[in-house]
């Protein structure tokens, strides 16, 4: 079994207390770490954190966000004045006296409204299939086949809280669990810049302790409803038959008993249709030379196609993604005759453009994708499977 390194984001040893390519203790271990792909990503301290980016003078300092006098309230505190007791919602008089050294920053929405954004485009270098929940938090879809560079969900995770720290200067939690429900109450477990996992294997016992109201779509007005019915924590639920559920609470008590036991059908639902599918690798070590980058690119080409087929979608244009030593990225795109599905197709407009830019400079990454999708059915037309009367 192995541990996943936080830091390098590199796998290790399990059972090792340190990385020891980079000495980090952020290790991760679990039974089922590399079989687990349903994310919840939720950012720590959201506001107060890109406040505190953008004054880095306040970072060691209590910072709450809100409408300061009067009638105002707290939006949000940042961890260190949480320390003082200050909670969202909180009239701002109260967190005051609670806090009084914090600094207290009027919020700017625009800009929480930008940073969100950017950070769901680095969601988005992973994965399309993303569902934002709120400005600052999404679930993930990073089954194998909805990732961009093919590698287990948690590595992938690692590398978005790493990329979204060092480029956006903000942290986020994670959590990682077979599906949405366990995913967003693991991400809770260990913020700020946690990164939790909760498996099949433990999922009916973590549940057991935990109040009722800790489960999806139960809000204050269903808790009071069950506990008037004896039931306060999850492990009431537990103890219930579907038939008793059912028949007290309906559909919905159905659906209550699954989530009891940690079972939630709900796919992740991408907030808008991809409009690119593509596959890339990084190098273990920087190459220049055609035909080994045409053998990545041989190797891509089929994810990409697969997942054309599966999605029953095809490609108008082939782009090809390089990355230099130096960082920079470059992307060339080839429109196509048609559009299609078509490994062979999409192979040889790659090579043309590949060849153009291999000229003796070092890649790190490569990598091909498809861009201006279609319904499958206007793909390839008929004519070149030899038979069929032309469009
Ligand atoms: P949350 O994710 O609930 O809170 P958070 O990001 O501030 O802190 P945590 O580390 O616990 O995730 O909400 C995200 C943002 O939404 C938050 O920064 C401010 C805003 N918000 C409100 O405007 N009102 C509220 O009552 C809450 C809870 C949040
Ligand atoms: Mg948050």
């Amino acid at each position: 079994m192995r541990a996943l390194c936080r830091d390098c984001c590199d796998w290790l040893e399990a059972g090792e207390a340190a990385c020891p390519g980079c000495g980090s203790v952020r290790v991760v271990t679990h039974d089922e770490l590399e079989q687990l792909a349903i994310a919840h990503i939720d950012c720590d301290a959201f506001y107060a954190s890109v406040e505190k980016r953008d004054r880095p003078e306040l970072r060691e300092e209590p910072l709450i966000v809100g409408h300061a006098g009067g009638r105002g309230v707290v939006t949000t505190a940042c961890y260190i004045a949480r320390k003082f007791g200050v909670r969202s919602a909180m009239p701002m008089f109260q967190a005051l006296e609670r806090c009084p050294q914090a600094t207290v920053i009027p919020p700017d929405m625009a800009k929480y409204r930008g940073v969100g954004l950017e950070v769901r485009e680095i969601f988005r270098e992973a994965t399309e299939v993303i569902e934002p929940v709120s400005l600052d938090e999404a679930y993930l879809d990073l089954s194998p086949e909805n990732l961009v560079e093919a590698m287990p969900a948690a590595q992938a995770l690692a590398l978005i809280s790493h990329r979204v720290e060092s480029e956006i200067g903000i942290t986020v939690s994670i959590g990682l669990a077979p599906n949405k429900l366990l995913a967003k109450l693991a991400s809770e477990l260990q913020k700020p810049r946690g990164f939790s996992v909760i498996g099949r294997a433990e999922a009916r016992a973590f549940l057991a302790g935990l109040p009722v109201s800790k489960i999806n779509g139960v809000g204050p007005a269903t808790a009071e409803r069950l506990s008037a019915a004896g039931i306060e924590t999850i492990a009431d639920l537990q103890s219930l038959s579907e038939a008793e559920l059912v028949a007290r609470h309906g559909k919905f008590g159905r659906r209550l008993g699954r989530f009891a036991v940690g079972e939630d059908d709900r796919v992740v639902t991408p907030d808008r249709p991809a409009k690119s599918i593509s596959a890339e690798t990084t190098f273990r070590r920087d190459t220049g030379a055609l035909e080994e980058l045409m053998q990545t690119i041989e190797a891509l080409v089929p994810r990409v196609s697969g997942s054309l087929v599966r999605k029953g979608l095809a490609g108008s244009a082939v782009v090809i993604k390089l990355k230099t030593s130096g960082f920079q990225i470059v992307t060339r795109t080839r429109r196509l005759a048609h559009p299609t599905q078509r490994a062979q197709v999409l192979l040889e407009a790659a090579r043309a453009l590949i060849e153009k830019e291999a000229d003796g400079r070092l890649f790190r990454l490569a990598g091909i994708g498809v861009d201006g999708l279609v319904p499958a059915a206007e793909a390839d037309p008929p004519d070149l499977f030899g038979g069929g009367s032309p469009r």
